[in-house]
């Protein structure tokens, strides 16, 4: 693997209200990781280039129209499809910086009223986070940043129920970073918490499964 010594990488993923900056600080973090010569990818659910990814698409785009549960388990399908891909990187010693999870998944979908639980239920056994960071921002200042597109969700009424979703989300595993700090700030934060959640992986931290 990367390191040669069988370690493996870890499994970092960014949640958070759209426009809180997840996006630009997963590169960002994908950058300064390499930078330190560890193997690591960007990744993002939803993963659009498979056909499950097409079909979502085209619902977030208001292409087509789909019953809330089945566009969930799409959502939640499109993580499946790239589960075994993802335990390999992983164990293969690739650190993996994802852009969206099961979070998302339950959060945005628990916001029209599903039921938690049965949200939960499809994304029992998809491989748990080693980290998770929580971009957190007021749903009233990610809308004063703009450039909420025109898909479906990007309202802040729904944002403001997708925040609600996230709070019940919460564990105490979660690292919380105040997205309102600047760019290089959050930054930061997120240097420091990746760092040590990789060590802890090479440390051999073992792989588990999610909400098990
Ligand atoms: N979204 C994302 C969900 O509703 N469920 C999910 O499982 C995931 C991963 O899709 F509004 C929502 C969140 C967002 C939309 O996400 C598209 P991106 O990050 O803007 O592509
Ligand atoms: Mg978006």
């Amino acid at each position: 693997n990367g390191h040669g010594n069988g370690a493996r990488g870890a499994l970092i993923v960014l949640e958070g209200l759209d426009r809180s900056g997840k996006s630009s600080q997963c590169l960002r973090l994908v950058s300064y990781l390499k930078g330190l010569g560890f193997p690591v990818e960007s990744w993002h659910f939803p993963d659009r280039t498979t056909s499950v990814g097409n079909m979502i698409s085209s619902y977030l785009s208001n292409e087509s129209n789909l019953d809330d549960r089945t566009i969930h388990l799409l959502f939640s399908a499109n993580r499946w499809e790239k589960r075994s891909l993802m335990e390999h990187k992983l164990r293969a010693g690739t650190t993996l910086i994802v852009d969206r999870y099961s979070y998302s998944g339950v959060a945005f979908s628990a916001a029209k009223g599903l039921d938690l639980e049965w949200c939960k239920a499809p994304e029992l056994g998809l491989l748990a986070p080693d980290l998770v960071v929580y971009l957190d921002i007021p749903p009233e200042k990610a809308a004063e940043r703009g450039g909420y597109g025109g898909e479906r969700y990007e309202q802040l009424e729904f944002q403001r129920k997708v925040d609600q979703h996230y709070r019940t989300l919460h564990d105490p595993t979660w690292k919380v970073v105040d997205a309102c700090l600047s760019m290089e700030d959050v930054e930061e934060h997120l240097r420091q918490l990746a760092k040590d959640c990789v060590s802890s992986c090479q440390n051999g931290k073992q792989l588990s499964q999610l909400w098990l």
